[in-house]
């Protein structure tokens, strides 16, 4: 019974959305979360950066494995980015609160591009991959341009 009991519990913990799992304990906690999850992800697009420039031969392995971890993490600052967290000291733009809509738009569109690149990863393709690469690296850009200071 009592593994009845957690299960259930562990299940329904599971199901628990992103959005329902917005509340941090205070909103440093947000930011520092969502500061994490940038800088993973800057990293491992940062590799992919120097297979994409040639820097180190395209490996098909090895950009999927990157890709997925850029993937993953495009999923995750965004409900960080809720209320009690525009005042705090960063180079997030006073416009991801004032556009929220243009703001859920332009990290819906870099999570789009980081699922085709890790695609385009798992067809062993240079070409493809650099151009699933550029194309993720757009959507960073033009999401920095607007909502990120420099
Ligand atoms: C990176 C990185 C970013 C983006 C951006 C793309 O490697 O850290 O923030 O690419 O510069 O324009």
């Amino acid at each position: 019974m009592k593994k009845i009991i957690l299960s259930l519990i562990a299940i329904s913990a599971a199901s628990v959305s992103f959005s329902a799992a917005a509340q941090f304990a205070k909103p440093e906690d947000a930011v520092k979360y969502r500061k994490a999850a940038f800088t993973v992800m800057a990293t491992h697009f940062g590799r992919l950066g120097a297979m994409a420039q040639g820097k180190v031969p395209f490996d098909a392995k090895i950009a999927a494995d990157n890709a997925e971890i850029v993937a993953d993490m495009a999923k995750l600052p965004w409900h960080a980015f809720g209320e009690g967290t525009e005042t705090a000291e960063t180079k997030a733009k006073p416009e991801v609160w004032k556009q929220g809509a243009k703001f859920k738009e332009a990290s819906d569109k870099l999570q789009a591009e980081t699922v085709k690149l890790v695609a385009a990863t798992k067809t062993g393709k240079d070409d493809a991959f650099k151009t699933a690469f550029a194309a993720t690296g757009g959507a960073c850009k033009s999401c920095h341009d607007d909502f990120k200071n420099k």
